[in-house]
């Protein structure tokens, strides 16, 4: 396979876009070939701008991201967008309507906006897993910036928005969207606010809230970036330029404060800690399947569940002793 994934690599990065869209699918399927192109991504040296954007349902997230692209695409600048799509029945039909609306704002500029969805799956380790290879798979492919849009606050939308350099989160004009994402913990993790929809009543009491909220005390980058708080109408591209310098500014902080470089330290940790721990979880599922005797004796009262624990426990850390019996922890 790694030939033929070499010479995919190889076309992704001449911009072929299926290509690029085959290479994320490996990316996503995991195992051995995902594996295998992660080596050869980890070896090229480009460097995206990560964005996470994040908000609620219907903030217009996929609308503000395809009229970012546009004007990046104007600046000569490439962009990709992995949407992570919820993985709920309910909201089917609303992704492939994002995808289409997205599409459509970018027709012009095909060549230099690449959008994709990557299904949730309702498993947090799968995406954990999946993203920060489909990120280097995009890096690779020489995209400029790279935005994950995901929707909601929970913590895999929390999870996956930590991949990025720069957390967008979106807010929409009207009584508590700022106090609602504040309780939800999100505005913890913003680095640039947009009050999308600043065409509706109400936008400005929104921008005060958050403003005021920033007031009372924000972590920032290295305690000196406080985050901008930017109004966009994405529907027709206002305040997208705004957004460019808001991004291009925190990124600079990022990098002159040396906060980019212990950011993407704490991704590969990240995606060291998540890899080794599902590796243990496999492991762990194993050695309980191969010790039935264990199993019996707890479930037949003859031993607690916690010293059956112990065995399965000891044998996993201690392979050489385990085996003769119970010791070794
Ligand atoms: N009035 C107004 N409508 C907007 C604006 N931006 C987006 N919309 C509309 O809001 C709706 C939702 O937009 P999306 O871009 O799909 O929102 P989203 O946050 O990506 O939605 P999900 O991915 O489903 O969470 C669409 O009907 C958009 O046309 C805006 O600035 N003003
Ligand atoms: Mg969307």
């Amino acid at each position: 396979m790694t030939a033929a994934l070499g010479e995919l690599l190889e076309r992704a990065r001449g911009g072929h876009r299926r290509s690029i869209g085959r290479l994320l699918s490996v990316a996503e399927r995991g195992g051995a070939d995902a594996d295998e192109l992660d080596a050869l991504t980890v070896a090229c040296t480009d460097r995206a701008h990560v964005v996470g954007v994040t908000g609620a349902p219907g903030a217009g997230k996929s609308t503000l991201t395809g009229a970012l692209a546009l004007a990046l695409a104007a600046q000569g600048l490439r962009t990709a967008v992995v949407a992570i799509d919820p993985s709920s029945p309910v909201t089917g039909g609303a992704i492939l309507g994002d995808r289409i609306r997205m599409d459509d704002a970018v027709a012009a500029v095909r060549d230099q906006v690449f959008i994709r969805s990557m299904a949730t799956r309702g498993q947090r380790g799968g995406l954990a897993l999946a993203v920060p290879g489909a990120l280097r798979v995009l890096e690779a492919c020489g995209f400029d910036l790279v935005v994950v849009e995901t929707t909601g606050v929970g913590q895999v939308e929390i999870d996956i928005v930590g991949e990025a350099d720069t957390t967008v989160v979106v807010l929409n004009p009207g009584w508590g969207d700022a106090i609602q994402a504040n309780k939800a913990g999100i505005m913890e993790i913003a680095d640039v606010f947009v009050v999308n929809k600043a065409d509706r009543p109400g936008a400005d009491d929104t921008v005060r809230d958050v403003e005021h909220m920033l007031d009372l005390g924000h972590r920032g980058v290295d305690g000196s970036w406080r985050p901008p708080v930017v109004r966009t109408v994405a529907t027709d591209g206002r305040g997208t330029d705004a957004l460019v310098t808001a991004l291009a500014d925190h990124r600079g902080a990022l990098v002159r404060t040396g906060e980019l470089e212990d950011r993407r330290t704490r991704r590969i940790t990240g995606e060291i800690r998540s890899r080794v721990l599902h590796a243990l979880e496999d492991a762990v599922t194993r050695e309980i399947a191969a010790a039935p005797g264990e199993l019996a004796d707890a479930v037949a009262r003859r031993t607690s569940p916690a010293e059956a624990a112990r065995s399965v426990a000891a044998r996993l850390l201690h392979p050489d002793r385990g085996r003769t019996g119970h010791g070794g922890l």
